[in-house]
This record gives C-alpha cells, sequence and structure tokens, in this order.
C-alpha cells in the first residue's frame, strides 16, 4: 500500500466501535490526507514510501472536535461579570443595556473583518488543545444582514486557519429590540427571509434555536424547523437549559443531530432521543459559569443509549471558556462523566452530534487524517489535569 505519511511507534486510541479502542504498539498510515491505516503495527499491511515518524511511545487520538459554540461575537462582557459578582441580577444587568442585547449591539456595529480578528485568539486557543474541527454558530447579528455576515465571518475561519469550521444558522437566538413584544413577527423573518437567504449563499450546515422562557417557544421553534427542513438543513437544539419546554422531544421529532444543554430534560425527553439517535451534548462550562445546581440526567441517558458529545458552548455571557481539555474535566467532575464518555465526547459523538461521524471522529481507515499527538502515559490524563496542555503535535488532513 503506498502512503504518504507512517506515525510508528505510537499508542492508540482510535475511538471506534464502543469504547477507546486502545491500541498498544500501534501505527497510522495517511494517504491523500485521509487514514490509510490506524491500528496494530503487527497487523499493518505493507506501507511502502512516504515519511516515517517516531512517536516514542506517545498516545495517539483522532483529533478534537468542539461541536458547540458561539465563536462569533464583538464587545466585551466582562464589566457584566463584575456587575453581577458585586450581586446585580441578569434583568437588572439587561435592563442597564448588557446581556446577550450588548453583545448584539456590538456585533452588528463591526464588520466582517473585526468579527474574523475578534474570534481568532479563541479558534487559537481550541486548536491549541488538538481542536482538529469546529461548530460556530451565528446568533448576535439577529438580522438577515448581521446574521449573514456572522455566518461570512464564521466561514472565513477556516480560511484563516487549518481547521475544519461547521456553521450553524442560530438566528432564533434572542429577540432582537425592534420586534420588541413581536417574537412572532421576528419569526416569520428568520423562516421567510433568513433561513432561504442563508440556504442560498450555502452559508450554514445547520439550524440551531434557544427553545426557552427567555427564548423562543416550542411552536416558534417548530416554525424554525419547519423552515430549515423546506430548505434541507439538518436541525439541533438548545433545549431545556433553564425549563422544559419539551425542546429535546420536538427536536427529536424532526429527526435533530443533536439537542443540547438539557439540565431539565425528563425520561420522555430522553427517550424520544433514543429513538430517533439525537446526540445529547452536554456543555459543563455553561453549568459551571451560571453556577446552575440541576444536572441533566447523565444517568438516564447512559442508560437510554443517548450518545452524548461535550463542547465549550464557548460564549460571552454564560460560558467564555476556550479549553476542550477543561470542558472533558468540568465533564468528569461536575456530570461524573466517564473517561471514555469524555473522550468519546469530543471526538466520536462530537462528529455524529455535527453529522460528520462518516468522515472524522475515530481512527479508521477512510476518513480524515486529523490526529491529536499528546505527551501522557494514559487517556486518563487528558481528563484528570486542569489547566496543563500535554498536546504535542496537531495533524490535519495528514499534515
Ligand atoms: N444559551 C445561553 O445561555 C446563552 N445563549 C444560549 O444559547 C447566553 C448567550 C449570551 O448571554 O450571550
Ligand atoms: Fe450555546
Amino acid at each position: 500500500m503506498q502512503v504518504d505519511r507512517i506515525w510508528t511507534n505510537a499508542r492508540l486510541a482510535t475511538l471506534a466501535g464502543d469504547g477507546l479502542g486502545i491500541v498498544e504498539d500501534g501505527v497510522v498510515a495517511c494517504a491523500d490526507g485521509r487514514i490509510a491505516y490506524a491500528g496494530p503495527a503487527a497487523g499493518a499491511p505493507g506501507l511502502d514510501g512516504g515519511e516515517r515518524i517516531d512517536c516514542a511511545g506517545r498516545w495517539i487520538t483522532p483529533g478534537l472536535i468542539d461541536s458547540h459554540t458561539h465563536l462569533i461575537w464583538a464587545g466585551d462582557r466582562a464589566h457584566e461579570f463584575e456587575l453581577r459578582l458585586a450581586g446585580a441580577s441578569y434583568e437588572e444587568i439587561a435592563r442597564a443595556g448588557g446581556g446577550i442585547v450588548s453583545t448584539m449591539a456590538a456585533t452588528r456595529a463591526a464588520g466582517e473583518d473585526a468579527l474574523v480578528a475578534g474570534a481568532l485568539p479563541r479558534l487559537d486557543a481550541l486548536m491549541a488543545e488538538g481542536v482538529t474541527t469546529v461548530e460556530v454558530k451565528s446568533g448576535y447579528g439577529l438580522s438577515p444582514e448581521h446574521e449573514l455576515k456572522s455566518l461570512r465571518a464564521a466561514r472565513r475561519l477556516g480560511q484563516a486557519r487549518d481547521v475544519t469550521v461547521r456553521t450553524t444558522f442560530l438566528g432564533a437566538h434572542a429577540l432582537p429590540p425592534e420586534f420588541a413584544g413581536d417574537a412572532d413577527g421576528y419569526i416569520d423573518l428568520v423562516c421567510g427571509e433568513m433561513i432561504p437567504a442563508v440556504a442560498a449563499a450555502g452559508l450554514a450546515d445547520a439550524v440551531d434555536a434557544f427553545c426557552e422562557g427567555i427564548g423562543f417557544t416550542a411552536e416558534q421553534t417548530r416554525r424554525v424547523f419547519e423552515a430549515a427542513r423546506a430548505h434541507g438543513l439538518p436541525v439541533k437544539l438548545h433545549a431545556e437549559q433553564l425549563s422544559n419546554l419539551h425542546g429535546a422531544e420536538l427536536a427529536a421529532s424532526f429527526g435533530a443531530l443533536s439537542a443540547d444543554h438539557l439540565e431539565h430534560l425528563d425520561d420522555a425527553g430522553v427517550a424520544a432521543m433514543a429513538r430517533a439517535g439525537t446526540v445529547a451534548t452536554l456543555l459543563p462550562g455553561a453549568y459551571y459559569f451560571t453556577r446552575e445546581t440541576r444536572l441533566p440526567p447523565v444517568e438516564a441517558l447512559r442508560a437510554a443509549g443517548v450518545p452524548m458529545a461535550l463542547a465549550t458552548d464557548c460564549n460571552p455571557g454564560t460560558s467564555p471558556l476556550t479549553s476542550i481539555l477543561l470542558t472533558m474535566n468540568m465533564g468528569a467532575t461536575l456530570f461524573r462523566l466517564t473517561v471514555e464518555e469524555c473522550l468519546a465526547g469530543v471526538t466520536r459523538e462530537a462528529a455524529r452530534a455535527l453529522g460528520m461521524a462518516a468522515e472524522v471522529g475515530t481512527l479508521e481507515a477512510g476518513k480524515r487524517c486529523d490526529l491529536a499527538i499528546w505527551d501522557i502515559e494514559r487517556p486518563a490524563e487528558l481528563v484528570y489535569r486542569m489547566g496543563f496542555n500535554p498536546l504535542h503535535a496537531r495533524i490535519r488532513r495528514g499534515r
């Protein structure tokens, strides 16, 4: 077999199948940016040509995937954080012009170049910990012009850096002030103008919404999903974060790729997700930062066989987090996920949450050769340590 590059003398966590897929004394071979072979050195086919890289016993995992981020925004909410520490409530801050609307105003005022420049340091922080695929949502523009601008900026991140970017249209994130008192009118605009424009421009890989008391109702979410379906776009949903509006069930009924947050998910929601194969994306950074106390129903999800992904939810209001490694640690310490579940949550299951399971997320022949090579003795170290980055090398498409 003719290959371009071979990593030898490695230990692999392939994540193929159900568990970590551990291979001691493994090799990975790449041809044309794809994995030609990943497995035991002993069972390898004859591998001809190419550069040989001795990993000296280091571990190789699939490149990591952050499957839920809001990386595109302008402005700053650090002062709001200070106000909250001084005792101000979310509502008081919103009334004083803070909150999500302040991010919207700053995002509308920013040009596309400025949005890209503002997001790059956040993206760089993720990539420095082995992220090779990242999902980026719009949702701080909240008008046709500024949502499209945000999605174009998100796409440009994937040209500015060596990373795969998947974009998600989140026009139904919050109600812009010009539609105060007329949420249905705003949803008319989302469905009638924004989704068709986003689809026509090919700017989004999926459509998301924030189904919540402070977001949109289940009925409004259904209209967004119907418009997405009419334009051939898969859906996902911010569901059951602060209350139970049965959004996850609704999402599952549309065959959603994922339902995300889920602290208030009930048994019916778990069952619906299991039936539909909808991934549960858990976001421990938001749980931590908002000092939430209600845990997502991890045991019920596990028992029902619902795949679980873990993501940063990087956003300025509720999860200013740009560490996928710390996200794994929080998944374990706060949500009691196992090491296997944490690693699968940022690889195999994250790929599934993006509809990319055939392309990335495991070390298997035919998939993209996106790798993270780690200076560790065992995979648990990636989950166990806090604020330490043992990444040795990050490989995308075999380079
Ligand atoms: N869930 C949240 O908690 C936020 N967005 C979302 O989908 C908050 C976003 C913000 O405050 O900027
Ligand atoms: Fe989010």
